[in-house]
C-alpha cells in the first residue's frame, strides 16, 4: 500500500505547507476522488462542488466519455510536438472550427496562454493589416478584469494583489471602465486601438453581469472604429450561463475568441484561439506555438469535452437551473439583509454578503458550507461565487439551495432579521 493511501486530511496539508510553495490559501478540504457534482475527502466526506474548479468542469468531474477519451488516446500517442503531423490535430480543427463557426484555430494549453495568443494575434493584425505603425499598437482591458498570472496578464490588471512587485509591466495595455460604453467610445478615439479584450461576464471580479445590451454595443463601437473585439470565453464558455459561449446571449460572434478550462472537462490542460483567416494567418509558421499546444490527447479529450457539452444539452440545463437558483437566493435575500445581492447568468453565479465591518464573514460561510456538505469559495472578501457541474439535477440544485440557505442564515445577525 502506497504512502499515500494512509494520508490524512491534515497530513496532507501538512506536506504541501512544508515542502510546495504558499502561493494558494485554499479552504482547509483535501479531496481524493471526483464523480459528476460529486467529491470525497480523504476521510470519506461527502460534499457538492459549486466551485467547478473555476468552470473547468462543467461536464462534472470524471466523466467517463471524457476519461476514456484520454485514456484511449494515452495508449496510441500522447505528443509528437508540432514538428511533425498527428493524425488528431487536424480532425479536432474542424469539429471546433465548424462548431464556433470560425475559419480556424490555434491551439494552446492553458487560458492564460489563449489570452497570451490572443494579444499576439491582435497585435500582428494591427502592424499587418490595419497598418498601425510598428510598437505602437494599443489593447483595452477592462478595469477589474482577470484574463490569468503571466506578465502580460499582470501589466493589464488594476489588481494590487495581481501585480505589485512584478514590474516593469508591458506597455501597451490602456483600461477602461466596464460596462461603461462612454468610457469605451472615448478609448476608441485613439487610431492606435487595435483591440478590446474583455470577459462576458468578469468571473475574478465576483460575477460582474453587465447591461443587457452591452457587449453588442461594445462590439459595435469596435468594428466602427476597426477595433477587434475579443472575448475572453475561458472561465463564461463551454455551455457555463446556458449558451455555448456568452456571446451568444446577445448576437456577438467575437473577432477573437478565447477558450480554456472546460474545453477539456477538466481532465487536460487545453486551450484554443478562434479566429478567421484574416486575423489568424498573420501568424506565419515559426511565429508563435508552444510543445504541448494541439497535442493529440487535448485533441481528443477537447472533442469528447465539447460532445458532452452539446449532446447533454448543458447549456439548457445550466440556463434552466441557474434561473431556480437565483429566484430561490434573491427570495431568500429579502427576508435575511446579510446577502446584499444575488447575481449571475447560467450557473455562474455569486451571493455578495454584507460584511461592513470586513470581518471575512463570506470565508467563514464558507468553512460552514463545507461542514454542511457544499464547497464554495469567496473572492475578493465578500462575493461567494457559486458554480456547479452543468450536469446538476433540478433534484440536487434543490437541496444544495436548502444547504445554502440554512448555512447563511445561522450568519444572520438576529437583531437584523425582518420579515417580508
Ligand atoms: C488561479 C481566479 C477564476 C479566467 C479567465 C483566463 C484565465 C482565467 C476569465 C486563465 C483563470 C482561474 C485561475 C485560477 C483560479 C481561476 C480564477 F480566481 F484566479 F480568477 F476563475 F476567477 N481568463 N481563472 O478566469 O486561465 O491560465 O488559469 O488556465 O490562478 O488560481 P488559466
Amino acid at each position: 500500500m502506497s504512502v499515500l493511501d494512509r494520508l490524512t486530511s491534515q497530513q496532507a496539508i501538512e506536506l504541501e505547507e512544508k515542502h510546495g510553495a504558499h502561493n494558494y490559501h485554499p479552504l482547509p478540504v483535501v479531496l481524493r476522488k471526483g464523480e459528476g457534482v460529486h467529491v470525497w475527502d480523504l476521510e470519506g466526506n461527502h460534499y457538492y462542488d459549486f466551485l467547478s474548479a473555476y468552470s473547468a468542469v462543467n461536464q462534472g468531474h470524471c466523466h467517463p466519455r471524457i476519461v476514456y477519451a484520454l485514456t484511449e488516446q494515452a495508449h496510441k500517442l500522447t505528443l509528437t510536438s508540432r514538428a511533425f503531423h498527428n493524425d488528431v490535430l487536424g480532425e479536432y480543427e474542424k469539429f471546433i472550427t465548424n462548431l464556433f463557426g470560425y475559419d480556424k484555430v490555434l491551439p494552446m494549453n492553458t487560458g492564460v496562454e489563449g489570452g497570451e495568443t490572443a494579444i499576439k494575434l491582435c497585435r500582428k493584425w494591427a502592424y499587418k493589416v490595419k497598418g498601425i505603425e510598428q510598437n505602437k499598437a494599443k489593447i483595452l482591458f477592462a478595469e477589474n478584469n482577470f484574463w490569468g498570472r503571466t506578465l502580460a496578464a499582470v501589466s493589464s490588471s488594476t489588481d494590487p494583489s495581481a501585480y505589485s512587485d512584478y514590474g516593469p509591466y508591458l506597455p501597451g495595455f490602456e483600461i477602461v471602465k466596464y460596462n461603461d460604453l462612454q468610457a469605451l467610445e472615448k478609448a476608441l478615439e485613439d487610431p492606435n486601438v487595435a483591440g478590446f479584450m474583455v470577459e462576458p461576464i468578469q468571473g475574478e471580479a465576483g460575477v460582474v453581469v453587465p447591461d443587457d445590451g452591452y457587449l453588442k454595443k461594445a462590439y459595435d463601437l469596435c468594428k466602427s472604429k476597426n477595433v477587434l473585439f475579443i472575448a475572453d470565453e475561458v472561465q463564461t464558455g463551454i455551455s457555463r450561463t446556458g449558451k455555448l459561449y456568452c456571446c451568444q446571449h446577445e448576437g456577438v460572434k467575437p473577432d477573437i475568441l478565447i477558450l480554456g478550462k472546460a474545453l477539456s472537462g477538466g481532465v487536460f490542460p487545453v486551450s484554443a484561439v478562434l479566429a478567421d483567416d484574416e486575423i489568424m494567418l498573420t501568424i506565419k509558421p515559426g511565429e508563435h506555438g508552444s510543445t504541448f499546444g494541439g497535442n493529440p490527447l487535448a485533441c481528443k479529450v477537447a472533442v469528447a469535452a465539447l460532445e458532452v457539452a452539446v449532446e447533454e444539452n448543458l447549456a439548457d440545463n445550466a440556463q434552466k437551473l441557474g434561473e431556480i437558483f437565483r429566484r430561490e437566493l434573491q427570495d431568500f435575500a429579502k427576508q435575511y439583509d446579510i446577502i446584499r445581492t444575488v447575481r449571475g447568468k447560467g450557473l455562474l453565479n455569486a451571493v455578495v454578503i454584507n460584511d461592513p465591518e470586513h470581518s471575512n464573514i463570506a470565508w467563514e460561510i464558507c468553512l460552514r458550507l463545507r461542514d454542511n456538505g457544499l464547497l464554495a469559495k469567496p473572492t475578493h472578501g465578500n462575493i461567494i461565487r457559486f458554480a456547479p457541474p452543468l450536469v446538476m439535477t433540478e433534484e440536487e440544485l434543490m437541496e444544495c439551495v436548502n444547504i445554502i440557505k440554512n448555512t447563511i442564515q445561522e450568519f444572520q445577525p438576529k437583531s437584523l432579521a425582518y420579515e417580508k
